[in-house]
């Protein structure tokens, strides 16, 4: 349940205190209960028909040299993706204009890098001033940024940097080899202490259980500021991987996790992220209704596909939801 914990009204229900138990009570209600509570929530802080989405380009595709067992884009799996160099600045242009004028208001930019050498990142902070020009809100996720490369990035415009967390410490270990968790925290503080906003969540469907689940939005939401962007993606599985196999996640765990992921932070976006295709539209409505107020809009996301724009477009108007500007 949450607690009033005095000062001003639109503060009241932010809390960085959040233990696990409480946060695993949210999700052990009856749905209806949890996802009422979490609709509710949701009013005090946002219009409930107003719906962000955020177009991703992959800048750098592919020969990543860290072990992500999820991911199509690392070189020690064999998967359809084929190494690419840093796209040209002409092609990030046209990509930004083309998502401005699709309605997208942030462009979010990806490298398959385990961090960004310096000489990438100069590259990387000319398409940030390019794309700053279109209008648009800027993100990039790049890897682990020192503290320099991420006041670089900041000054050069860069308005949120996303770099999940992914999962609990714990099923982390099973996941990822190459970087720590600790890398992880350390890479998000530097973007705090820059002046960037958060953009930071995680994948659920790994194999991991309740208890992870509830673990990383605990992280999350105890953070000294919460991220003002979170990202909850479900694993895309793709041939090549080592979580290829992995068994499918019930769906009403993914409203689950949004709605309390909503809860602990009523004033983020909660952005419902990759695995989109394999979602029907009631269940897309769920998870807006769950509290989920943002996502990945364009056809693809980073090697993998996304719903065509015009599906989108029409589920936006069946539902009654209207674009962030
Ligand atoms: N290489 C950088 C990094 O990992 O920090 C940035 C790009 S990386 C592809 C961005 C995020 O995409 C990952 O942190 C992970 O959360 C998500 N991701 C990658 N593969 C995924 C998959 N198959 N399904 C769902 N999310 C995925
Ligand atoms: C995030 O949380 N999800 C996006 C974005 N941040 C960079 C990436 C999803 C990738 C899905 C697999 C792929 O397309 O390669
Ligand atoms: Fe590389 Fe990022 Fe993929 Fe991990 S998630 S293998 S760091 S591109």
């Amino acid at each position: 349940m949450i607690d009033r914990h005095g000062g001003d009204a639109e503060q009241d229900f932010i809390r960085h205190d959040w233990i696990q138990t409480e946060i695993l009570n949210l999700f052990y209600q009856p749905l209806n209960d949890l996802v009422f509570q979490a609709q509710a929530l949701h009013r005090r802080y946002f219009d409930p028909n107003v719906i962000q989405l955020s177009t991703l380009l992959n800048i750098k595709t592919g020969g990543c040299p860290e072990d992500c067992a999820y991911c199509p884009q690392s070189a020690r799996y064999q998967t359809s993706i084929n190494a690419e160099p840093l796209m040209s600045l002409d092609k990030v242009r046209a990509a930004a204009e083309q998502a401005k004028g699709q309605g997208a208001s942030r462009f979010c930019m990806g490298a398959a890098w385990r961090s960004p050498k310096d000489r990438d990142l100069d590259q990387v902070l000319e398409m940030v001033r390019t794309v700053k020009q279109s209008g648009l809100e800027t993100c990039a996720t790049l890897g682990m940024l020192t503290e320099e490369q991420a006041l670089r990035l900041k000054e050069a415009g860069l308005d949120f940097y996303n770099h999940n967390l992914d999962s609990s410490a714990g099923f982390y270990r099973t996941i990822i080899s190459t970087r720590t968790y600790e890398d992880r925290l350390q890479t998000l503080k530097a973007v705090r202490q820059a002046g960037m906003s958060v953009c930071c969540g995680g994948i659920i469907g790994m194999g991991e259980d309740l208890q992870d689940r509830a673990e990383l939005l605990r992280v999350l939401a105890t953070m000294h500021k919460h991220p003002e962007s979170v990202p909850i993606n479900l694993l895309v599985r793709v041939e090549g991987t080592p979580l290829y196999g992995v068994e499918n996640l019930d769906p009403f765990e993914i409203v689950r996790t949004i709605a309390v992921a909503r809860i602990l932070m009523p004033a983020s976006y909660v952005r419902l992220s990759a695995g989109r295709t394999g979602m029907n539209d009631e269940l897309q409505a769920l998870c807006f209704f769950a509290g989920a107020n943002s996502i990945f809009y364009g056809e693809k996301l980073l090697t993998t596909d996304n719903p065509e724009l015009d599906k989108d477009q029409k589920l936006f108007k069946r539902l009654g939801l209207k674009a962030l500007h």
